[in-house]
C-alpha cells in the first residue's frame, strides 16, 4: 500500500537537550510539501558534526533529529519537483544547491542561501517541521535529518545517485569523505609534490589525507594526540605522523624543525579548535603557504592572532563540504566511488542498527571509530 501523501509512523533518535543520550522514539512525519522530497534512510554515518550539538559546542533548537551523512530511497515527492522521483537512490544534501543564488551561480561558489548552517533554524522553508512526536514538533538539523527512517527535504537538498551505489558506504560521500578530499583538491589546491600537514585524522581528516594523496603530495604529515590513529593515515597516503603530545615544543615548531624551517605549504585543520587552527596556520610557510579551516569552530567562538602572520603572504581559508557545489558533485563521485576512484571502506570501522546509536556515539568518544555507519 503506497505511503504517499499520507502521515508515516517511523522510528527515530531524538535529542530533547544538549549532553543528554538520544532516546528513540517513533515520530510522525509528514508528507512532503511542494519541491520537498521524502526519504526512506537507508544508512547514516556518524560524524563529529553531530557530536559538536550534543556536547552543546554548536548552538541550535531542542528538540531536534540529528544525522546528516546518509543515502536512502525517494519514498514520494511534492508538487514541482523534477530532479528526483519515488524509488530513486539518493544522498541527502546538508549543504543544497538551489542551482539560482550568487554563491550557486558562482563558479567559485559552493554556499548555496538555502543553507541552514550556523543559523540551525530547524525547519522547512516555510517555517515548519515536518516531524513532530506525540503531535508536537520536533527540530530538523542541517536541512537533512538522516537519525531517522524517514525524513523530509528540500529538493535542492538532494541528489540522485547510481541504483546500483551500496548505501552503506556511499553515505559516506554525504560528507565526511567529500569534505576532506574537497577541502585538499578543491580548497587547498594541493599540487603536485607539495608538503601538507593534516591535524586531525578522524572520518574527515583521513579523507584530506586521501585528497592530498591523490593531488600528488610528496610528503603528508598527520598530526594527531590519539597514536591510534596513525596506521590508517599511513595506509591511506600519511607519510609521517605526529603527536603533538609527544614534544615541548609546539607543534608549528616541530612541523619547521621537519621542513627544514620552511614550513608546510598546505596545513588543513580538521579538527575544530581555535588553538589547532591558529597552529595549523602557523605551520605553513610564512610566504606561499595556505592553510584550511575544515574543522567547525564552536559558536561565538573568537581567534586572536597577530596580522603578520598573513601579512607575509600565508593565505588563511576555510571551506564547508570540500569546496563542492553539492548537487552537481555528489553524483560524480559516487561515480567515481563505482569506478573504484578511491575507497571508502577503511574509513568504515563499525556498523550497527539505528538502535544502538549511543554505542556509535560512545566510540566517537573514546576514539576508537573512525565512522561508524548506522544501517536500516
Ligand atoms: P573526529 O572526531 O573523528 O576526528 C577528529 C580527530 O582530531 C580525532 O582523531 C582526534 O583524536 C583529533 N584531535 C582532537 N583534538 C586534537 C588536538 N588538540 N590536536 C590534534 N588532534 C586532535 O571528527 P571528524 O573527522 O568527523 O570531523 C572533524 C572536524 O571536521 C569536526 O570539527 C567536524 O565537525 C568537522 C566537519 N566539517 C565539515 C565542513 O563542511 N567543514 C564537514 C564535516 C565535518
Ligand atoms: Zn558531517
Ligand atoms: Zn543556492
Amino acid at each position: 500500500m503506497s505511503t504517499a501523501g499520507k502521515i508515516i509512523k517511523c522510528k527515530a533518535a531524538v535529542v530533547w537537550e544538549p549532553k543528554k543520550p538520544f532516546s528513540i522514539v517513533e515520530i510522525e512525519v509528514a508528507p512532503p510539501k511542494a519541491h520537498e522530497v521524502r526519504i526512506k534512510i537507508l544508512a547514516s554515518g556518524i560524524c563529529r558534526s553531530d557530536d559538536h550539538i550534543l556536547s552543546g559546542a554548536i548552538t541550535v533548537k531542542f528538540p531536534i533529529i540529528l544525522g546528516h551523512e546518509a543515502a536512502g530511497v525517494v519514498e514520494s515527492v511534492g508538487e514541482g519537483v523534477t530532479s528526483v522521483k519515488p524509488g530513486d537512490k539518493v544522498i541527502p544534501l546538508f549543504l543544497p544547491q538551489c542551482g539560482k543564488c550568487s554563491p550557486c551561480i558562482h563558479p567559485k561558489g559552493n554556499l548555496c542561501k538555502m543553507h541552514d548552517l550556523g543559523i540551525a533554524a530547524g525547519v522547512m522553508s516555510d517555517g515548519t517541521s515536518r516531524f513532530t512526536y506525540k503531535g508536537n514538533p520536533v527540530h530538523n538539523f542541517a536541512s537533512t535529518s538522516t537519525f531517522t527512517e524517514y525524513t523530509v527535504v528540500h529538493e535542492s537538498s538532494v541528489a540522485k545517485i547510481d541504483a546500483a551505489a551500496p548505501p552503506e558506504k556511499v553515505c559516506l560521500i554525504g560528507c565526511g569523505f567529500s569534505t576532506g578530499y574537497g577541502a585538499a583538491i578543491n580548497s587547498a589546491k594541493v599540487e603536485p609534490g607539495s608538503t601538507c600537514a593534516i591535524f586531525g585524522l578522524g572520518g574527515v581528516g583521513l579523507s584530506a589525507v586521501m585528497g592530498c594523496k591523490a593531488a600528488g603530495a610528496s610528503r603528508i604529515i598527520g598530526v594527531d594526540i590519539n597514536k591510534d590513529k596513525f596506521p590508517k593515515a599511513k595506509e591511506l597516503g600519511a607519510t609521517e605522523c605526529v603527536n603533538p603530545l609527544d614534544f615541548k615544543k609546539p607543534i608549528n615548531e616541530v612541523l619547521f624543525d621537519m621542513t627544514d624551517g620552511e614550513g608546510v605549504d598546505y596545513s588543513l585543520e580538521v579538527i575544530g579548535r581555535t588553538d589547532t587552527m591558529t597552529a595549523a596556520m602557523t605551520s605553513c610557510n610564512m610566504n606561499y603557504g595556505t592553510s584550511v579551516i575544515v574543522g567547525v569552530p564552536p559558536t561565538a567562538s573568537e581567534i586572536t592572532f597577530s596580522p603578520s602572520l598573513i601579512f607575509t603572504g600565508r593565505t588563511w581559508k576555510g571551506s564547508i563540504f570540500g569546496g563542492w557545489k553539492s548537487k552537481d558533485s555528489v553524483p560524480r563521485l559516487v561515480s567515481d566511488f563505482m569506478q573504484k576512484k578511491f575507497t571508502l571502506d577503511p574509513l568504515i570501522t563499525h556498523t550497527m542498527p539505528l538502535d544502538k546509536i549511543n554505542e556509535g556515539f560512545e566510540l566517537l568518544h573514546t576514539g576508537k571509530s573512525i565512522r561508524c555507519v548506522l544501517v536500516f
